[in-house]
């Protein structure tokens, strides 16, 4: 099976560097002109009542320079699940969060689409005082989770680190398990 998921939040916050990291060295991607947007594959296992399957996740990502309303329905078409990502640094990015939310929900056709909030360069943190704390990151996305709740799922919220690696597989693999168990549960 094939697992489509993209990538968003505002500029710069970090996606394709998440995207980079997660793929490893060495990764191809395929890069599709007419949307502007890049895609790469790679397996993932995930163990579902005692069984483990390996899946074909495919994330995709715009490139930065795209007219993102020419494209968005080819980028949304078809995909099970997202991140949205903000940069703990940077309070506009989590103030667009919501924004995200609606624009993924309202382009997929799918309709509701499950997804996690990601808060990205937590190794920052020391240096950016006014970053936002981890608890302040995680009573956001409880508070985001009363509006999805509706629909059977909570918001998993975890921190990375694009530069570091910290958690960037853990994300990954979270969000793989959340959509088989969105798909299998509260689909059928
Ligand atoms: P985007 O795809 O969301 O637009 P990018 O974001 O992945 O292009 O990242 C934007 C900038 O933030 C890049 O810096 C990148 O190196 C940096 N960045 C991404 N993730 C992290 C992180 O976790 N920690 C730190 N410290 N920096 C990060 P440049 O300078 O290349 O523009
Ligand atoms: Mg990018």
């Amino acid at each position: 099976m094939l697992i489509k998921v993209v990538l968003l939040g505002d500029a710069a916050v970090g996606k394709t560097s998440l995207r980079r990291r997660w793929m490893g060295e060495g990764f191809t991607s395929q890069y599709i002109t007419t949307i502007g947007a890049d895609f790469s594959i790679k397996e993932i296992k995930i163990k579902i009542n005692k069984k483990v399957i390996t899946y074909k996740y495919q994330v995709w990502d715009l490139a930065g320079q795209v007219q993102f309303h020419a494209v968005r329905q080819c980028y949304y078409q078809g995909a099970l699940g997202a991140i949205i990502m903000y940069d703990t640094t940077n309070i506009e990015s989590v103030q667009s969060v919501p924004i995200w939310i609606n624009e993924l929900w309202r382009n997929n056709k799918l309709g509701v689409t499950p997804f996690i909030l990601i808060a990205n360069k937590i190794d920052l943190r020391n240096e950016v005082p006014q970053s936002l704390r981890t608890e302040q990151g995680k009573s956001y996305a409880m508070q985001l989770s009363e509006r999805t709740l509706l629909h059977g799922f909570e918001i998993p919220f975890i921190e990375t680190s694009a530069k570091t690696g910290e958690n960037v597989d853990r994300a990954f693999q979270l969000l793989g398990e959340m959509i088989i168990k969105y798909e299998e549960t509260v689909k059928s």
